[in-house]
């Protein structure tokens, strides 16, 4: 075993007993020292775990290729183990503590034999923040190791800053055999634990995201009154030099990285408003000094999705990742080493190598040259729109919480909620078609209140509450207002109604308008919608005119009375845990359409 790098009893007890269970060959700690990294990179490469890219091109870039049954999250293998059934709710798979750890660690007996284990202490947040926390994650895979190292801060400095404190996560992860029948990814909220077994694939291993940041964080901050969400969060500086933050909630998949990094249009550019980038994924906010909720991005990193990302939808998403990036199941172009995917540019490499590893002709093959949900892992720091304040241990003032998902017909492009608990309704009645960052059918409509269904750690009718309460201790022209958006409305064509992506600006625009007292707004049934005249469409030409602007904002109450019988059976399921508040919303929103 490598020196041990804390004293802590509660680390050094742990670590005894998960390594006399997993019985590795030899430990390694990683102190976050570049050189140690270096090492390790240099191990993979020659393991083949992970491939060089082009270095001219892509300088400290890395290919790796999961397993072809292991592409994604596995939700319908995630479990919640609280001790009650009813603590983790109905949205969640649930089993007992005891049952899950003796399965669990029947899966894990021994499965390091042959392998190193590597002991990674990890921070979620900037270290020594007040809102950070720490983890330690002990895997089996110098992937996990090196993806960990990009997404969270690593190392020593961790531990010196956690001392003896006992409030750390627990995580454990081994590979096994990436059997998928005996693939579980376990939270264990009580305990600050996390078990993850057969898996070597992004989010079901890298333990300070989903399992930790989200799962774990969102039981932590009930107790502790903070709230972790699946949140983007992003600064728009405005003319003035003002900057305002929005954080905003989409499903896996829907666009969170490409609207944190977003391109202002033209005349926004001209006119000197620009865009920071805080956070993709995820946000932890806490209620400040100042009485406003202030949030920061426990990641350090983008765990981006590959395909669709190319200099128009994501110039900045791009650049992040053009030096020191792993891409995980991209097509590698054989002819200069570099990696393509699907979207990135109209000239498929025809000498190429598919995500499977199969020899791949994009020019005439019909098959995905990219996985769906391959993705890039590249440092925060690459990214040319960061903002000056990621690293801030105090986060960021939010000004507007944004819900939103893809809905064809339904939603309008955007609206506001009438109160705080309205905006909570609003939030908790999200839908989306859903997408290929999990496993499953893809292209259905699924209910994802706040795009938590896969990530809430508890019973998701006492996570509402816990929204209500959070709301209930701000002083209203303190909280931050609520809106719902949806860039994904189609006409009966088929085809996308709004452009999506840079011009989504002009949609913020008018949110952050609202949030100043500084735009008008009509009162409809499902809340406030703008003025048409308020979106600024100019430089969209031909593509949106006022009649499809009208189309965009319009709300059909036809649909929204059937959208409301699946609500109805939805919150159903939740019985008396149901909030109150949200029945009565509900009852509101019911007789506000009839
Ligand atoms: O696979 S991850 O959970 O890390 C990414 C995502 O699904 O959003
Ligand atoms: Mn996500």
């Amino acid at each position: 075993m490598s020196q041990a790098l804390t004293s802590s009893p509660s680390i050094l007890a742990w670590l005894k007993e998960k390594i006399k269970l997993v019985q590795p060959d030899s430990v390694v700690w990683i102190d976050g020292s570049e050189e140690q990294l270096a090492q390790l990179r240099a191990q993979s490469v020659a393991s083949g775990e992970l491939l060089p890219l082009n270095a001219g091109k892509y300088p400290d870039c890395y290919l790796h290729r999961t397993a072809v049954n292991d592409v994604a999250r596995v939700e319908h293998r995630t479990f919640i183990c609280t001790p009650t059934k009813d603590e983790a709710g109905p949205t969640n798979n649930w089993m007992a503590p005891d049952e899950a750890y003796s399965l669990l660690h029947s899966i894990a007996a021994g499965s390091y034999k042959g392998r190193t284990a590597y002991v990674i202490p990890y921070s979620m947040g900037p270290v020594g923040s007040a809102l950070a926390k720490a983890g330690i994650e002990l895997t089996d895979s110098i992937y996990v190791v090196l993806n960990m190292a990009i997404m969270t801060r690593i190392g020593q400095k961790v531990l010196d800053v956690l001392g003896g404190s006992n409030d750390w996560v627990r995580g454990l992860h081994c590979r096994c055999d990436i059997d998928e029948q005996k693939r579980y990814i376990c939270q264990f909220p009580q305990d600050n634990t996390i078990i993850s077994v057969n898996s070597g694939y992004g989010g079901n291993v890298l333990l300070g995201k989903k399992c930790f940041a989200l799962r774990i964080a969102s039981y932590q901050g009930k107790q502790e009154g903070w709230q972790a969400e699946h949140m983007l969060i992003l600064g728009v500086e405005n003319p003035k030099g003002e900057v305002r933050y929005i954080c905003a909630a989409f499903p896996s998949a829907c666009g969170k990285t490409n609207l944190a990094m977003l391109i202002p249009p033209e005349g926004y550019q001209k006119a000197g408003y620009k865009v920071w980038t805080v956070g993709d994924d995820i946000a932890w906010i806490r209620k400040g000094p100042d009485g406003r909720l202030w949030a920061i991005n426990p990641e350090n990193g983008f765990f981006g999705v590959a395909p669709g990302t190319n200099a128009k939808s994501n110039f900045n998403a791009l650049a992040s990742a053009q030096k020191g990036t792993i891409f995980t199941n991209v097509a590698l172009n054989l002819d200069d080493n570099t990696v393509w995917w699907e979207g990135l540019d109209k000239n498929p490499p025809s000498h190429a190598i598919d995500w499977r590893g199969n020899p791949w002709d994009g020019t005439t093959s019909t098959e995905k040259g990219a996985h769906p949900n391959s993705r890039f892992t590249s440092p925060a720091k690459n990214c040319p729109c960061i903002s000056s304040e990621f690293e801030a241990p105090q986060g960021v003032p939010i000004s507007a919480f944004v819900f939103g998902g893809r809905r064809a017909k339904l939603a309008p492009l955007v609206y506001q909620s009438r109160s705080w608990n309205h905006g909570v309704f609003v939030g908790a009645i999200m839908a989306s078609e859903t997408t290929a960052a999990a496993s499953g059918t893809v292209g259905v409509v699924r209910r994802d209140p706040m795009a938590m269904l896969p990530f809430c750690g508890y019973n998701m009718a006492d996570y509402w509450q816990h929204w209500i309460d959070i709301g209930a201790g701000l002083d209203a022209d303190k909280a931050p207002k609520i809106f719902n958006v949806n860039w994904f409305r189609k006409n009966d064509d088929g085809n996308f109604l709004w452009p999506g992506f840079g011009d989504n600006l002009r949609v913020l625009d008018w949110i952050l308008a609202r949030c100043e007292g500084a735009a008008d707004a009509d009162e409809v049934a499902i809340g406030y919608i703008p003025k048409a005249a308020d979106i600024n469409i100019i430089g969209l030409g031909d593509e949106v005119g006022p009649a499809q602007l009208d189309e965009l904002l319009s709300v059909e109450p036809a649909l929204w009375q059937e959208e409301l019988a699946g609500v109805t059976e939805f919150f159903g399921q939740f019985g008396d845990r149901l909030p109150k508040a949200l029945n009565a919303e509900l009852e509101t929103l019911k007789s506000r359409l009839a």
